[in-house]
């Protein structure tokens, strides 16, 4: 298929193709050609395949494995005709080891903000104060995607004292590595540049304003993406960036830039609110009923820890909201698959009736 002999390096090895897309790879359609988008925006994407870049709409495309995805950075498709002019055709879209997914606009549709991605790096900028629920928000969604989050606190060159922050961000995210560092001065730098070894990718997601771009542009060692001062006052960003894009890093591995986004809302999440709070799902293990709410019940633990100021009511009551928002988005997710089914069996009998008359 891609006539490479063994111990050879895939000519796509430095954009992240390894074993588990080589595997996903042997259902691809014959005559195609591998490639990995490296930009996705507003309903196009820029695909970088060995022989070079093609553009493509990025509509929903079907694989072996039967399931439908709409192409976005970081996915794996492979492209059927391309024409001279750069622009090519997808013909399928790998499985995906990872997906960061939030809700759409209009709360009907799951978007995938990046795909096969291994950790999430969660930015936050010390140049603004910490917004918990934004930022546990963004744990749920890179726990429930499937990958491995770190906090990366930056523009340490701006504060005299960044322990109470990284103290406060510590305790929004139980279990995750909460790393300080300066893009400027290029300072802490060394434990992303090991989260970003060859084979592997890295999201940062955060905040407009964050420094998600000056600390990609720091990693990368080029001005690749552009980068713009905050509002004085509020240090609030500029929306700056404003596409998904895909860079390589000289370590060898892969870092996606996000636009920071206004809204992040929830999808699927129980396991994400599991991973991302597990600090009060261990507190549940001593609730008196398994399926407590930790709202009235009697013999709640989660709410004696939170009178007793063992856990912090604020995040308690962020966490119920939270679990409120994915059991709404859970009961959306099954009407919208009941409707589909419909759609499906209304289908399947229009068809057996047309069947016998369209044989004849
Ligand atoms: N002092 C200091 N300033 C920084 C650092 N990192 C980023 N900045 C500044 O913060 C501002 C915003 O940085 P960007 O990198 O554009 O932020 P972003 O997160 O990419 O923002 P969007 O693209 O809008 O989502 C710019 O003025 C940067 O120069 C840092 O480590 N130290
Ligand atoms: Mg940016
Ligand atoms: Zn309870």
């Amino acid at each position: 298929m891609t006539g490479i002999r063994a111990g050879e390096r895939h000519p796509l090895h430095a954009w992240g193709w390894d074993e588990r897309v080589e595997r996903w790879w042997a259902g691809a359609p014959r005559g195609t050609i591998a490639a990995r988008v490296v930009r996705a925006d507003r309903g196009r994407v820029l695909l970088q395949a060995a022989s070079g870049t093609f553009t493509a709409p990025a509509s929903a495309a079907a694989w072996s494995d039967g399931a439908e995805r709409i192409p976005t950075t970081g996915d794996w498709v492979a492209v059927a005709a391309a024409d001279a002019g750069g622009h090519g055709t997808i013909a399928g879209v790998l499985p995906r080891f990872s997906a960061i997914t939030r809700v759409d606009a209009l709360g009907h549709r799951e978007q995938v903000l990046a795909a096969n991605v291994d950790s999430v790096l969660v930015v936050h900028g010390l140049d603004r104060p910490v917004r918990g629920g934004r930022l546990e928000r963004t744990l749920v969604l890179a726990w429930e995607g499937g990958a491995q989050p770190t906090v990366v606190a930056t523009k340490t060159d701006l504060v005299d004292d960044p322990t109470p922050t990284l103290e406060a961000l510590a305790a929004l995210a139980p279990g995750v590595e909460v790393l300080a560092v300066s893009a400027r001065r290029g300072t802490g730098l060394e434990p992303i540049r090991e989260l970003l070894r060859p084979n592997r990718t890295a999201v940062m997601l955060g905040e407009s304003g964050a420094g998600k771009s000056t600390l990609a542009n720091r990693l990368v060692g080029e001005e690749v993406q552009a980068t713009r001062g905050v509002r004085a006052g509020d240090a609030k960003g500029r929306h700056t960036t404003v596409t998904r894009d895909l860079l390589l890093v000289p370590t060898g591995g892969v870092l996606i830039d996000t636009p920071g986004l206004r809204g992040l809302g929830l999808w699927e999440a129980e396991e994400g609110l599991a991973l991302a709070f597990s600090d009060i799902e261990e507190l549940a293990a001593g609730c008196r009923f398994r399926d407590c709410g930790h709202q009235r019940e009697p013999g709640c633990a989660v709410r004696a820890a939170a009178e007793a100021g063992t856990l912090d009511p604020a995040r308690l009551a962020r966490y119920a909201v939270l679990r409120r928002e994915a059991q709404e988005a859970e009961a959306r997710r099954e009407a919208l698959a009941r409707q589909e089914r419909r759609r499906q069996g209304a289908a399947t009998r229009k068809a057996h009736r047309a069947g016998p008359r369209r044989g004849r």
